[in-house]
């Protein structure tokens, strides 16, 4: 069947926009049903036209509209836009609208929930608010007061500096923000609440102090310390590494329990989802304290990296986030352990942008066209778009690349500029040609390097061979060749790199591919080397080269490279499983003992990086096993992958025992060391309850009991969760009663019982549903039940019975009238049916026909339901 959709906007449909404006004023009369907001803007023409001023707005009710002091009606209005009919080239333009911000459940715009007010505007949410150029190349200094009932909402916040505040006789108080700097209406931000406050200051390099706020519910307080921390690090880091110090005199900071995302970098007054602020040791696990500095980094970066220097329109998104994520990127490697950053930067592009390549989504990472802006806060466009800023850094070098960024600012600040502007900064810093480097910018896909090589003994001459070819994906048929910066070295029989400076690509330790096919030649071997590839996954590829098992072997033990290390330990864990599914009954035994044997070794690793011993340790997910095949095979592939699993556990398992027993840790600090003990503990655990059950059901009882912290007791639960030993329920009960008060660990209980494998586990949802704590307007809450079955119940999921499609179509119907932002995330999963067997196939698009056929629809799933439908393989 097919769909036909909303008119979708096109990148090279760009204008500019007719009229510019120079100053807002805006008042708030906070409401919790009529919140009455009067916005007056300075407004000029831009260039020679007479078109009228048109302005958007979506959701709000119009009062009234003065054009310089006079009250005017020849106004036009419709559902989205407000058109003025104005000849002037200046003008000041008085809008009175009136919004509902607790009927909003959308979480966009103006909304009150959990007893505050709070905004959310990217990309499109102003226009919710008040009637205006709702686009980020229209920037302007913004004034804004606020007024609302002092007992229930104490603190007023918006962007920038307080300026001025004031006590009304029938108990209202008003506070009143300047914002001198210009900003995109996105980046406007309004909180009201009554929360506690904790503070802390920054000086910066050029000795400013810098206020710090952070505001969460009452009672956290003491969950704040790591947020604040780890801000104080992100500051320092940028001023270090990029020379970027913040620039207004506050920072503020508020935690919320509603929210779409993980933050919101307004200026100066960013908003958070409290699983990206609130911490600590009890409540909240070493990847939480990992995340929070991530996302508080994240956030901070924007301050330049988006506000200071913004995109023209939302087709450049990835100017801002690519980079961003670059940069929060490289502060957690700097912060913790390099390799480790590496490769969870890794698994995300494999397990999900890789499949959102072969998925009716695909795009590149500046899109060319959108239906639903909200739907292209992707994978592709924020990790592909790092990777390939992270290309840019490794052809420019670190050194070439802080020039390109100093250009960058030095040419842009204050304006809103193109992923273009970027790269031009990039190459005329450094002279580098990076023309045919543009492409990665409009072609989608992900491309295959193939790599074959020849060795001729009689010579001592080695060839290596790469081919690069990308297949055409939803949105593009014809690929052009990338220029794709290739990391890789040889290894002699001994495993050491073979040096041979003659070789300008041996030298460099990379070969810049550009064209279709290329070849490296390098004389003077007396045996056929070993190729360590795509070192530090220098580019977002798939790599195609026939490795023997003890090439592998080789590269895990001896490579250079860490995380061809990693990588190897994983090809080798993949063939197993993938021969496993595909021959059960004719497994390859040698294939079988060289990975136990190359695996036995890497627990020596354990003392001297104990991050990478841990990384390597753990097989591939079923999300990276799926994009290495053609068709999955669910059951196979899964049962295959489980059996492996269970194989290193008891094979190994006097060495898991070990090891389990060596990681002790004092009293909890979230301190590197102990991360790392945390998680070899953890991941062994998790394989000794695939032995001996008696034995690992007393380590993981003593565990749970007297864990002093939510990484142990969580890993405890997920060890029971894998073992299905029926101390798992037991302990769900427990664990349950200890933290219901507590949403964030909640939010963990209702995921752990949604991914569990059982054969019920569709008669155990619709309970989920229902329980008391469970509501649809709660986003954490829906991605832990829905977003961790349809994302992470494999076999629950694919039933093949269609029931675990139906159940998730079921629901996403009814989020589809809350919340289309969050259904149309959670639906990922049903879109991506391209990959699996035609049975499943018709199951799904039964599915995703079922959605598609609601009247009511949002753009946000008619854009993705659309596409899913209309794809067809060439
Ligand atoms: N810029 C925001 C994301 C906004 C998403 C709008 N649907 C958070 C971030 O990337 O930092
Ligand atoms: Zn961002």
């Amino acid at each position: 069947m097919s769909v036909s959709s909303p008119i979708a906007k096109k990148r090279s449909d760009y204008q500019q926009p007719d009229f510019l404006i120079s100053h807002v004023d805006m008042v708030f009369h906070l409401d919790i049903q009529k919140t009455r907001v009067i916005t007056t803007c300075q407004f000029s023409r831009n260039g020679e036209h007479n078109r009228p001023l048109v302005l958007d707005g979506e959701s709000i009710t119009l009062i009234k509209v003065v054009l310089n002091d006079n009250l005017i009606s020849d106004y036009d209005v419709n559902s989205e836009q407000l058109t003025i009919p104005t000849t002037e080239d200046e003008f000041t333009l008085c809008v009175e609208t009136v919004i509902n911000p607790e009927a909003n459940k959308t979480l966009e715009g103006l909304y009150f929930s959990a007893g505050a007010y709070c905004t959310q505007c990217e990309a499109e949410g102003f226009r919710k608010i008040t009637y205006f150029l709702d686009r980020p190349d229209v920037l302007a200094k913004y004034d804004v007061t606020i007024y609302a009932d002092k007992a229930r909402y104490p603190h007023l916040l918006s962007n920038g500096n307080q300026i001025d505040k004031g006590q009304l006789d029938d108990g209202r108080h008003w506070v009143k923000w300047q914002d001198p700097f210009n900003k995109p209406s996105y980046l406007f931000a309004l909180v009201a609440g009554d929360f506690d406050l904790l503070t802390d200051n920054f000086m910066t390099q050029s000795g400013r102090n810098v206020a710090l706020e952070l505001y969460v519910d009452k009672g956290a307080l003491d969950k704040g310390h790591h947020a604040i921390a780890s801000l104080k690090k992100a500051m320092a880091w940028d001023e270090q590494v990029f020379g970027l110090e913040y620039d207004l005199d506050i920072y503020m900071v508020v935690a919320v329990d509603f929210f779409n995302m993980g933050a919101m970098e307004n200026k100066g007054l960013n908003v958070f989802n409290s699983k990206f602020v609130l911490a600590d040791a009890e409540s909240a696990t070493d990847d939480d304290f990992f995340n929070i500095e991530a996302v508080i980094g994240h956030e901070y970066f924007h301050n330049w990296t988006g506000n200071r220097v913004t995109c023209r329109d939302w087709f450049q998104l990835s100017l801002k986030e690519g980079l961003t994520v670059f940069r929060d990127q490289q502060f957690s490697a700097d912060m913790s352990s390099p390799v480790f950053n590496r490769i969870k930067n890794v698994q995300i592009i494999r397990e999900h942008q890789f499949a959102e390549d072969a998925s009716a989504m695909a795009h590149p990472i500046r899109p060319e066209e959108v239906i639903e802006m909200n739907n292209f806060y992707t994978v592709t466009v924020y990790d592909k778009g790092a990777e390939v800023i992270r290309m840019m850094h490794t052809l420019l070098g670190a050194d070439g690349f802080r020039k390109g960024m100093d250009l960058y600012f030095a040419r842009f600040d204050g304006q809103a500029v193109t992923c273009d502007d970027f790269v031009q900064a990039m190459q005329d810093a450094t002279g580098i040609d990076l023309s045919q480097f543009r492409l990665w910018y409009s072609q989608s896909g992900t491309p295959k390097v193939t790599v074959s090589d020849e060795f001729d003994l009689s010579t001592g001459r080695y060839t290596l061979t790469f081919g690069q070819m990308t297949p055409p994906t939803a949105d593009q048929k014809t690929k052009q060749a990338l220029h794709i910066p290739f990391r890789f070295e040889l290894l002699d029989e001994q495993g050491v790199a073979i040096s041979d400076d003659s070789v300008p690509e041996l030298k460099a330790k990379m070969i810049e591919l550009t064209q279709d096919v290329h070849s490296v030649s390098v004389s003077g071997l007396n045996a056929k080397p070993t190729p360590s590839l795509l070192h530090n996954f220098s580019a977002p590829v798939k790599v195609d080269y026939a490795y023997t098992h003890q090439q592998l072997s080789s590269i895990i033990l001896y490579s250079g490279d860490e995380f061809a290390r990693w990588d190897a330990s994983q090809s080798l864990y993949s063939r197993c499983i993938h021969n496993l599914a595909t021959a059960p009954d004719s497994p390859d035994n040698a294939l079988f003992d060289s990975m136990l044997d190359s695996i036995g070794g890497v627990f020596a690793l354990a003392d001297t990086n104990p991050a990478l011993a841990a990384a390597m340790l753990s097989i591939p997910s079923f999300e990276t096993l799926s994009q290495q095949v053609d068709e999955i095979q669910v059951e196979a592939l899964y049962h295959a992958q489980r059996s492996v699993r269970h194989l290193i556990a008891t094979a190994l398992s006097d060495k898991w025992l070990t090891l389990y027993n060596n990681q002790v840790v004092g009293a909890y600090q979230y301190k590197a060391d102990d991360v790392d003990k945390r998680r070899l503990r953890n991941l062994s655990l998790s394989y000794l309850v695939q032995g001996d059950a008696t034995q690992a059901s007393e380590l993981l009882h003593a565990q749970f009991s007297q864990a002093d912290n939510m990484t142990d007791s969580l890993g405890a639960l997920k060890a029971a969760q894998y073992g299905k030993l029926e101390q798992f329920d037991q302990l769900m009960v427990q664990f349950e009663e200890r933290w219901r008060h507590d949403p964030l660990v909640l939010d963990k209980w209702f995921a752990l019982h949604a991914n569990m494998e059982r054969s019920d586990i569709l008669a155990r949802l619709p309970l989920l549903l229902s329980h008391e704590k469970f509501s649809l307007d709660n986003p954490n809450r829906v991605r832990s039940v829905l977003g961790s079955f349809a994302f992470y119940n494999v076999l629950g999921f694919h039933a093949i019975d269609g029931s675990g499609y139906k159940f998730l179509a079921d629901y996403l119907l009814k989020l589809n009238s809350v919340n289309p932002q969050v259904a149309a995330r959670v639906i990922t999963p049903l879109t991506q049916w391209q990959k699996f067997d035609p049975k499943r196939q018709e199951l799904m698009r039964y599915q995703l026909a079922r959605i598609a056929d609601c009247k009511e629809l949002s753009k946000d799933l008619i854009e993705k339901v659309s596409k899913s439908l209309n794809y067809t393989a060439d």
